[in-house]
């Protein structure tokens, strides 16, 4: 395969940058590129880069020779300076040399070609690299790094040994060899109930990494926008004295304790006459059936408020916030949170708050593995072909119905791994990777 290269770290200015090349004989450019030859695989060099005679930046430098690498393929990497001016360079002298740029995903297609990582490994790995909360980093991570391949394995092995039995039966029964007996009814029902239990333990990434979301909502002025800002860190929303600010829906990411939620700024619910400021108020309402947690941000208790609030997503979880504590006093009794959007006072056992509800979300959940609908169709497929073939041996079926059932449930297996796949496969899952990957 042609030789590839990529930067695998983003292309921002940062500390360090890293650049990725592989394909067979781009290690005969070593010497070329950093004026020495006899590098030995996985030891770091400090290296010169130099694009003919102009050093380009003095780097870091692993060699990896096939197929003891990431691809199974000669390769190597090269750690520069994070400049963006220094990224452009390698960049012009990969492409001068004929190096080309790789296509996302490229590295690990290339590593489930090259036989080093099966097929829902790819994926689990590309699931790694998107999880946003310390419950996809587990769940992805036990299917990437965990046993999920060799739990495939085993049952892959036992649905082999079942169809032995059953072919062995119709093949060589004339002949008085036993193959099948009353043991491989139970042993079938022992697989369907491992298999079965099996799939209750994976989580569907649809679910998980649907993105939890706070949603700001409250009367005009009360300081919705300001609270809304000093969740996410920074000045995103218009502050202003004048009600009615807020129009539009806005919404920005919080990072807190390796767990990340949406936070979204409304329009004050209020009676108005304009047209544009009842659009975001309707906008608001109806954006509160999408929330996960309603926060009902006001300066004053408003019982109707709240009730009505409350009503539009009874199933969101409500907290109301007292805001400006730091001009009003705080009422404890009546609101859940006491803040100030202006001193920051509050904030922290909010945040915690929010944060613990999400992660008891999850523990009450006991997934053990993350995977995609794609499995999640093959398993549903496997289990159907399995209890099929159950079924049919204790009805008393063609036994070449119960060995065609096992073969499908089998084969359905190898499709999750990749041990059979189309093009088409390929293209829709590593197109979802990122580049350098
Ligand atoms: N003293 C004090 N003033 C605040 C606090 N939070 C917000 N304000 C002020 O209250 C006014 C309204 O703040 P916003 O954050 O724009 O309120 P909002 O709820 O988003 O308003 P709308 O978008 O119009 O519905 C501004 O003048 C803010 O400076 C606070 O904690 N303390
Ligand atoms: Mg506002």
């Amino acid at each position: 395969m042609s030789v590839v290269y990529a930067l695998a770290t983003p292309p921002v200015k940062s500390a360090i940058c890293v650049f990725r090349v592989s394909g067979e004989g781009c290690l005969k450019y070593l010497n070329l590129l950093f004026g020495l030859s006899g590098f030995e695989p996985r030891k770091f060099y400090l290296a010169e880069m130099k694009d003919e005679e102009v050093l380009v930046d003095k780097v870091g430098l692993v060699v990896f020779s096939g197929p003891q690498s990431y691809t199974g393929e000669d390769s190597f990497e090269v750690y520069a300076h994070g400049s963006l001016g220094v990224m452009s360079l390698i960049i012009d002298v990969f492409k001068k040399i004929g190096f080309s740029e790789a296509a996302p995903g490229e590295f690990t297609k290339r590593a489930f070609l090259n036989d080093k990582i099966s097929l829902n490994e790819a994926e689990s790995l590309s699931d790694f690299v998107d999880s946003t909360s310390s419950k996809e980093v587990f769940l992805s991570g036990a299917s990437l790094f965990g046993d999920l391949s060799k739990r495939m394995d085993g049952f892959s092995n036992r649905i082999n040994e079942a169809r032995i039995r059953v072919e062995g039966e119709i093949d060589f029964s004339d002949e008085g060899e036993v193959f099948m007996d009353d043991l491989l009814v139970s042993d079938l029902g022992l697989l369907v109930e491992d298999f079965s239990s099996f799939v209750s333990l994976c989580a569907s990434r649809k679910e998980v990494s649907t993105k939890k979301s706070v949603l700001l909502v409250g009367p005009p002025n009360s300081g919705k926008s300001s609270v809304f800002n000093r969740l996410v860190g920074y000045e995103r929303a218009i502050v202003a004295d004048q009600p009615g600010t807020t129009r539009d829906l806005i919404s920005s990411e919080v990072f807190f304790r390796s767990s990340v939620f949406s936070v979204f700024d409304t329009a004050g619910v209020r009676e108005t006459d304009d047209v544009v400021e009842e659009k975001g108020i309707q906008m608001s309402l109806a954006q509160l059936q999408e929330a996960d947690i309603v926060l009902g941000v006001f300066e004053k208790h408003d019982e109707d408020l709240v009730s009505k609030l409350r009503s539009v997503q009874p199933g969101a979880m409500f907290l109301s916030i007292q805001n400006k504590v730091d001009i009003n006093t705080a009422d404890n009794d009546l609101f859940d949170f006491c803040v100030s959007a202006k001193t920051g006072a509050g904030f922290s056992d909010l945040k915690k708050a929010i944060v613990s509800f999400f992660n008891e979300e999850v523990n009450q959940s006991e997934s053990v593995y993350l995977i995609r609908d794609r499995h999640v169709k093959i398993f549903n497929s496997v289990v159907g072909n399995l209890e099929s073939a159950l079924e049919g041996l204790k009805n008393n079926k063609e036994l070449e119905l119960v060995a065609e059932d096992l073969k499908n449930s089998r084969s359905h297996l190898d499709e999750l791994i990749g041990k059979k796949f189309s093009d088409s496969l390929l293209g829709d899952i590593f197109s979802s990777f990122c580049i350098g990957k």
